[in-house]
């Protein structure tokens, strides 16, 4: 039997969905029942009445899966696809930075583990963060953990003072602006599409900064033909496949996440077959960071 046709029979012996993130493998993505961003995916994963939620993306997104579903069976194809950057944030660092303001936030974004949220105030996604900030009471705002999504929200909310923590992308934070300016000049009609996770001076040279799934909608919309993508390539999938008379160029030599690659329709398949890698969060933990998420879901509204 085809792995494909494997897949679709366990999904229905066992009434389970998948979950696939953007930057997940191409094959991947395309036998998902549902594709997306973190944003996305998090919405999705509550609206499901499947009893098994394969979560076919990195260990922060089956956590939040979990969480915001208790009562169903989250797997992860890869036990070991990992976000180096959720794990640049810890407890400590946030409640010193609390014992020394008095009027603070803690923001994380959704790119954290279980424990950080926890004693965070609100979750943010890139699709939402600057909507959500904006709403919030506080005077001062500690972002943790990507510095470079923080401070791109500092700049879309000038009222308010923000903290960074000093954690960053490894795919997104190298980002050259001298390699983006020779696809630039050699593509001198194309828009440069980044994501707020890349540096401030790669964001200085975009035509326009959003979220995976808010690169994608703008490319979908734009009367322009060419686009360079400042962002994981396994956006490339969906924006060739929704739009196949455009051009998309990558704005960098090596766009791919390591940990979301190691996401294949084959793991996906023995994950789903023989139900391992399943997600636990301490209860203790998960009700606290439940809140986070569940706040967010309600601010971005
Ligand atoms: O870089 C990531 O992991 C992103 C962009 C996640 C997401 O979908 O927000
Ligand atoms: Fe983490 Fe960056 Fe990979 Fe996203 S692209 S999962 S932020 S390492």
């Amino acid at each position: 039997m085809y792995i494909e046709d494997e897949i679709a029979a366990l999904k229905k012996e066992k009434q389970a969905i998948i979950l696939a993130h953007y930057y997940v493998p191409d094959e991947v993505q395309e036998y998902a029942d549902f594709v997306g961003d973190s944003f996305g995916l998090a919405k999705k994963a509550i609206e499901t009445d499947a009893k098994i939620i394969v979560f076919a993306g990195v260990d922060f997104m089956g956590e939040s899966a979990k969480m915001l579903n208790p009562e169903k069976k989250v797997i992860m194809p890869d036990a070991t696809a990992s976000c180096p950057m959720a794990h640049m944030a810890d407890v400590e660092t946030i409640e010193k930075v609390r014992s020394q303001y008095d009027d603070l936030a803690v923001v994380c974004y959704v790119n954290s583990t279980a424990a950080v949220k926890a004693v965070s105030d609100v979750c943010v996604t890139s699709s939402n963060a600057v909507k959500i900030v904006r709403k919030l009471p506080n005077k001062h705002i500690f972002f943790t953990p990507d510095k470079n999504l923080g401070h791109y929200v500092s700049t879309q909310v000038p009222d308010k003072h923000f903290i960074l923590n000093n954690g960053f992308c490894p795919r997104h934070d190298t980002v050259d602006p001298a390699y983006v300016k020779k696809v630039q000049a050699a593509h001198p009609q194309a828009l440069f599409l980044a994501h707020p996770e890349c540096r401030k001076e790669v964001l200085a040279l975009a035509d326009y900064v959003g979220s995976t799934s808010g690169i994608i909608d703008y490319a979908g919309k734009s009367d322009a033909k060419e686009f360079i993508i400042g962002t994981e390539g396994g956006v490339f999938y969906e924006l060739e496949t929704r739009n196949p008379d455009k051009t998309f160029y990558p704005a960098m030599e090596d766009a791919y996440c390591i940990n979301m690659k190691k996401v294949t329709l084959e793991k996906v398949r023995d994950c789903l077959r023989d139900e391992t890698n399943e997600v636990h969060v301490d209860p203790a933990v998960a009700s606290k960071a439940v809140r986070s998420l569940e706040r967010m879901l309600e601010l971005a509204k």
